[in-house]
């Protein structure tokens, strides 16, 4: 079904998406995000399924674009194809996305990485925007995420050498979300998965939903924004389960309405 993904629903609610063209370090190349995004929509679209993870291997979460698509490529070319469509609907994913990295995150990998809502890192991560030793620049997100995340100065440093950061250097800069051992990553991603798929589904996605917002609204349209999610909130059965279950001392039921 996915020739250079596998994918797989795991206990507890989690969808897991590996990338796996360990030949090329993941590099995405067009089948290969046509087929991350035809299987975070399949995960979407599951019930059974309440968060996602993403990941490559040990080696490399993705290398990039595949260099060698981008060889032939032109302006009109690349200006009627359908890739950032692409990166738009991974980003409008109402379910958690959350990203294990080992190995190199680079160019669209860093991107892919950073379109996902909570990043785990391992202690041998390597995460760059290396576009510029191409002669090109960052184009998913590379310029705008990854300055709202670690600032102008960094920013800058990262895009215009190239130069890659350690895990270490990107958790002090708060581009990802924790490092740890290499033997552990993954588990490590999978288990915040479970935790939040044991949560009532509305509240997540609706929470995501506002927290996504803060990146580009002023504070004054995001509390309002907050405001009008966590009225709708109100009424759901799992409100109403979930302040029972507390008052009554047991664990909430959640029924994902
Ligand atoms: N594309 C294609 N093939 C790749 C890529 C890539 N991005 N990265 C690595 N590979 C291949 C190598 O060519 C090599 O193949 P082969 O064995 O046939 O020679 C194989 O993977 C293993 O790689 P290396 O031998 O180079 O491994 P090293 O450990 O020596 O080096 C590096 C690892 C440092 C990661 C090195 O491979 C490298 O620099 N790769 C390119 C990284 C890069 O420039 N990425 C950015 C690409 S541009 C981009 O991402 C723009 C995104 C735009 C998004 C918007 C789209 C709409």
């Amino acid at each position: 079904m996915y020739e250079n993904l596998i994918v797989e629903t795991l206990e507890g609610g989690v969808g897991l998406i590996r990338i796996h063209r360990p030949k090329r370090l993941n590099a995405l190349n067009q089948a290969t995000m046509d087929e991350i995004v035809r299987a975070v929509r399949a995960f979407e679209a599951d019930d059974a399924v309440r968060a996602i993870v993403l990941t490559g291997d040990e080696r490399a979460f993705a290398a990039g674009a595949d260099v060698t698509e981008m060889d032939g490529a032109n302006v009109p070319e690349m200006l009627s194809g359908y890739r950032f469509e692409q990166w738009e609907t991974l980003r409008r994913t109402t379910k958690p996305l959350i990203a294990a990295v080992s190995g190199f995150a680079l160019g669209g990998g860093l991107e892919l990485a950073m379109l996902c809502d909570i990043i785990v890192a391992s202690e041998t991560a390597r995460l760059g925007q290396p576009e510029i030793n191409l002669g090109i620049m960052p184009g998913a997100g590379g310029t705008q995420r990854l300055t709202r995340q670690v600032g102008k100065y960094l920013a800058m440093e990262m895009v215009l050498t190239g130069r890659m950061l350690t895990a270490e250097e990107a958790y002090r800069h708060g581009l990802v979300n924790r490092v740890v051992p290499v033997e552990f990553y993954l588990e490590e991603a999978i288990q915040i998965a479970r935790e939040i798929a044991k949560k009532a589904p509305v509240a997540v996605r609706l929470a995501k939903d506002a927290i996504l917002k803060a990146e580009d609204t002023p504070l004054e349209v995001g509390l309002a924004y907050e405001r009008h999610n966590f009225y709708l909130l109100f009424g759901t059965e799992d409100k109403q389960e979930g302040i029972r279950a507390f008052l009554e001392k047991r664990k909430p039921e959640w029924k994902g309405r």
